[in-house]
């Protein structure tokens, strides 16, 4: 279903007066501390979000899934839904899609509806987690890792497979991450397993474009509970520095120990220029992927404070890393919980562009620890949420899209559409 922006202007209309008001105090506080508050706003629109082509029907866990109608059951489907959040907020303008989850049947009309929903192509990813109907070796006991090269060769040649739909979209990057791992202490060898891992992920490089990238995701455990060849940072740092200058690290805000320091991970990868991108999600125990923000909301504003003082500070000449959402939703209206995650991850980065540098530095440099974090948490305690409200204005989108999606009854809209069973293929 297409959003007709008659609607959306009539929407806005009602909201304008409130919007106003709360912006034009915003707008002149922050010009009372020479803040081009302008600029802000543009900075704040041009930053757009990928959706997961797996993320847009009701997710589970093995002990149920409660699907809440409406899903896309096919891969346009999936186009027109994020084409729609796109509609109500102009943050989504791209999607990531899942290899053979959303295997792009006839790529013209899929590349064609995408540029008519003005979507574009992020990384694409592999999938060597699942053995797929009639394969006729196992991924059971791992993929690039595994013991038998014929099933080294079998991920290998997936990932190559991966590449080329994605040079056929139009993509730029290839997410790889391996569920592979052990159960049991003694079950692998672990050092066998990383250095058939590096050498299968040299196999896959040297088929990248050359202006691509590949993204080396990380996590600590899930599906594999005693070692995952892959478990942190650090390895994947290692081997994107081993694969060469075209390899990154991709940073899952899930795939990490409990209260390990994520924005500190982040400053250092982009020291190392080696930061490739995020699965934005949240989570209060393991990879829970929740909605962005919505348990660990101060954490998500200094991920952006590192970011922005990275980008900004031109210490890093790291590529601008890939914004990607990486959610499931097993209570939420799969739409509705994207929205929130949009706006949370809008709401982190408008914080981290407000935060004075300059004095941030000076205090640390004078080692002023009270007013180093008066100044970061003045900034976290700022409602920005105007100036992302101001931005959406500006281009055309609903000014509360989650309200404009429930007033409009989108969902029902769907429903009746797609009927209660259809089914969206992912996790
Ligand atoms: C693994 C992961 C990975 C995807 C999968 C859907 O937990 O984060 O990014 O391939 O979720
Ligand atoms: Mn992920």
């Amino acid at each position: 279903m297409k959003i007709n922006p008659q609607h959306i202007n009539e929407f806005n209309e009602k909201h304008i007066g409130i919007h106003r008001h709360q912006f034009d105090f915003l707008a002149d506080t922050l010009q009372k501390n020479d803040i081009d508050v302008n600029r802000l706003v543009e900075k704040i629109g041009n930053f757009q979000i990928a959706i997961p082509s797996w993320a847009l029907g009701t997710g589970g866990t093995r002990f149920g899934r409660f699907p809440g109608g409406g899903e896309p059951a096919s891969l346009e489907q999936k186009l027109e839904d994020v084409g729609l959040l796109h509609a109500l907020n102009r943050s989504c303008g791209a999607i990531s899609l899942h290899i053979p989850w959303d295997v792009p049947e006839n790529i013209d009309n899929i590349k064609g509806l995408a540029s008519e929903l003005d979507l574009k192509f992020d990384a694409v990813n592999s999938n060597t987690f699942q053995d797929q109907p009639g394969q006729k070796l196992s991924y059971k006991f791992g993929s690039l890792c595994h013991t038998d090269k014929a099933v080294r060769q079998l991920a290998i040649d997936h990932n190559k497979e991966v590449i080329q739909y994605g040079k056929d979209l139009g993509s730029k990057a290839i997410t790889v991450w391996l569920s592979d791992g052990s159960n049991f202490p003694g079950q692998q060898n672990l050092r066998k397993a990383l250095s058939r891992t590096l050498d299968s992920l040299k196999d896959i490089y040297s088929a990248l474009p050359e202006d691509w990238k590949m993204f080396v995701e990380y996590k600590p455990f899930e599906p594999n509970f005693y070692s995952t060849v892959i478990p942190d940072w650090g390895t994947s740092h290692l081997l994107a520095s081993k694969l060469g200058n075209k390899a990154f690290c991709l940073v899952d805000l899930g795939h990490h120990l409990p209260n390990t320091n994520i924005e500190q991970i982040v400053a250092t990868l982009m020291m190392e220029e080696k930061l490739g991108g995020f699965h934005f999600n949240d989570s209060k125990y393991s990879d829970d992927d929740l909605t962005v923000g919505s348990i660990k909301p101060y954490q998500l504003f200094l991920i952006f404070n590192e970011l922005v003082e990275g980008m900004e500070d031109k210490f890093s000449k790291n590529p601008e890393p890939a914004w990607m959402i990486d959610a499931s939703h097993n209570v939420k209206d799969p739409l509705e919980d994207l929205l929130q995650s949009v706006e949370a991850i809008k709401i982190a980065y408008a914080q981290a562009l407000l935060v004075d540098r300059a004095a941030m530095e000076d205090a640390r440099e004078k080692n002023d620890v009270v007013l180093a974090q008066e100044i970061l948490q003045g900034v976290f305690r700022t409602d920005v949420r105007p100036l992302i409200m101001q931005s959406r204005l500006k281009d055309h989108a609903a000014l509360d899209p989650l309200s404009f999606f429930r007033d409009y009854k989108i969902r029902e809209k769907l429903i009746n559409e797609r009927g209660m069973d259809s089914y969206a293929t992912g996790l």
